[in-house]
């Protein structure tokens, strides 16, 4: 038997959380495996239903599960933590501008930020999902300067399962089939999924796509795929968060498949002429616990400007809470 994990996640008892607990619960993060310890962190109102929700984790009676905590402490929540899922933060309200919410999100990441600095794991793994995902990662980082700054991930993994949806079905394939998308930037509507480098079953796809079906269709569906869920649904995307949260750690920590690659927000080093400073969705390699950034791809004018206006809106976010970091 493996030496259990220690998984934190924050927001423990809202909708995403409601469905990665138990998925992690199961297995389906580390693998069949590996045990698990979940170390659940609320604010105080939400604790009696994270007390429900522990309550039914038991009642599941999950072989992986050596312990649960649930708590409104951050350095309980956080403590030798191997892996953190940020995913608890503070929604849009009504009239509140996106400079009003950055600033009220970095009341919460910075302290988690310290609080990981304090007592995580010194290789805890983080990968933020509450939004804004990408700046909320960076205020992370910048308050846990004795961590390693490339362990601050955010996802967009959500946005590359869309995407391998959309093409797959435009395309008459199944999305297993389809090979090397990207997502580049935010996790925002300025997003750019870009298929010039994606292949299906060996071969490039781009010949067969309809440039008035990739502008006008496909970009702005994915772009804005999370608006559409709330229309249908009533309520933000929560079981496909979930189970994308899952495929980038388990990606991550486990390696992604050969001959292929996933987008994971992660910090600018210069690839691709994304100087440092923000964290942005690149396409990504994973392999011993460790990310890479592919290297090497040939970006056109119609990608570049949509990576730089993507690139645009990150740095005017990382000016809106430039006191934070
Ligand atoms: P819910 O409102 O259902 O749950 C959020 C939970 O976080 C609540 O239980 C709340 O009590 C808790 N919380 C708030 N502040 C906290 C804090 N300081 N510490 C700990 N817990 C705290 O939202 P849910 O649908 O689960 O969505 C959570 C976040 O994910 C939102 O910010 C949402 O915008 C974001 N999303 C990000 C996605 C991505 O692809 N990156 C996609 C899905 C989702 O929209």
């Amino acid at each position: 038997m493996k030496a259990p994990v220690r998984i934190a996640i924050t927001g423990a008892a809202g909708q995403i959380g409601y469905q990665l607990i138990f998925r992690i619960a199961a297995g389906d993060m580390l693998g069949k495996d590996q045990p698990v310890i979940l170390q659940l962190i609320e604010i105080p109102p939400a604790l009696e239903m994270l007390k429900g929700v522990v309550m039914e984790v038991d009642d599941s009676a999950f072989p992986l599960v050596q312990d649960i905590i649930a708590t409104t402490e951050l350095d309980e929540g956080f403590n030798q933590a191997d892996y953190a899922i940020l995913v608890g933060s503070k929604p849009r309200g009504p009239g509140m501008e996106r400079a009003d919410l950055l600033s009220a999100n970095g009341q919460i990441f910075g302290p988690q930020g310290a609080s990981m600095n304090r007592v995580a794991s010194r290789d805890v793994k983080v990968l933020v999902v509450g939004n804004p995902a990408n700046t909320n990662a960076l205020i992370a980082q910048a308050n846990a300067p004795d961590l390693p700054p490339e362990n601050f991930t955010a996802m967009t993994r959500l946005d590359h399962n869309r995407a391998l949806a959309q093409l797959g079905q435009k395309q008459s394939v199944h999305h297993a089939s389809i090979r090397n998308m990207t997502i580049w930037g935010n996790h925002s509507s300025t997003q750019y999924p870009d298929l010039h480098h994606v292949n299906i079953d060996g071969k490039p796809v781009m010949p067969h796509v309809d440039q008035t079906w990739y502008e006008s269709e496909f970009i702005p569906t994915v772009q804005q795929r999370g608006a559409a869920i709330i229309k249908a649904r009533g309520a933000s995307s929560a079981a496909s968060a979930a189970s994308s949260a899952i495929d980038h750690i388990r990606d991550w920590a486990l390696g992604t498949p050969e001959n292929d690659w996933v987008s994971m927000a992660v910090p600018a080093d210069g690839s691709y002429g994304i100087e440092p400073g923000v964290i942005y969705s690149f396409p990504c390699r994973c392999n011993d616990g460790h990310w890479e950034i592919v290297q090497g791809l040939e970006i056109n004018p119609f990608s570049r400007e949509r990576m730089d206006a993507t690139d645009q809106e990150l740095r005017q976010e990382r000016q809106a809470v430039e006191d934070l970091l």
